[in-house]
């Protein structure tokens, strides 16, 4: 079976996260989206809401992908991988910013466990989106309908002082 990792804080999960995520569905016969637990990092959403709003806007998409699973961890992603017995790490480039930390960790985890790194371009509509940019804008009152699900627009609005 072919299976490939979709890692990510997806603090809250954007649309351009969930492009690559269904794209990478329709190669491999199972995607696990890892939401890697960072605790240096302060998190809007908890692990267990940003798997719920992965779940969530993952069962409502239209291509309707029934190979995606959604799971958390922390410590290495290589070690993820290794017990699940998964091969590949995909993961979404925007621009050539992304690039340069892109390539020094795909080449740091197939250094420790061989596990071969795909990027994925992103889809132009989406290319300027990050989850820090759209926590900000909602922050402020601005509109991010559109840029990511309609679950996460709602646990956005939900939050208070966004
Ligand atoms: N369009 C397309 N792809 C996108 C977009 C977009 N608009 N936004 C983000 N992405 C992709 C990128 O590929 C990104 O890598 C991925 O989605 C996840 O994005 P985020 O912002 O949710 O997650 P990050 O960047 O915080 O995730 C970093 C990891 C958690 C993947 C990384 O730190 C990690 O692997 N940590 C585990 C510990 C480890 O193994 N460390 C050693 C690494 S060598």
């Amino acid at each position: 079976m072919r299976r490939a990792v979709c890692p990510g804080s997806f603090d809250p999960i954007t649309n351009g996260h969930l492009d690559i995520i269904v794209r990478a569905s329709r190669l491999f016969d199972e995607v696990v989206v890892a939401v890697l637990i960072n605790k240096s990092k302060a998190n809007l959403f908890t692990v267990d809401e940003r798997m719920d709003l992965i779940r969530e806007a993952v069962a409502v998409h239209p291509a309707a992908p029934t190979n995606i699973i959604v799971e958390s961890s922390h410590g290495l992603l290589v070690d993820f991988c290794r017990v699940r017995g998964i091969q590949s790490i995909v993961k979404g480039l925007r621009a050539v910013s992304d690039f340069d930390y892109e390539l020094q960790m795909a080449q740091m985890n197939h250094s420790l466990a061989g596990v071969e790194t795909l990027f994925m371009s992103t889809n132009p509509q989406y290319a300027f989106l990050s989850s820090s940019l759209v926590k900000e804008v909602a922050r402020y009152g601005g509109d991010v309908s559109g840029l990511v699900p309609d679950v996460v627009l709602k646990g956005l609005r939900d939050r208070s002082g966004l």
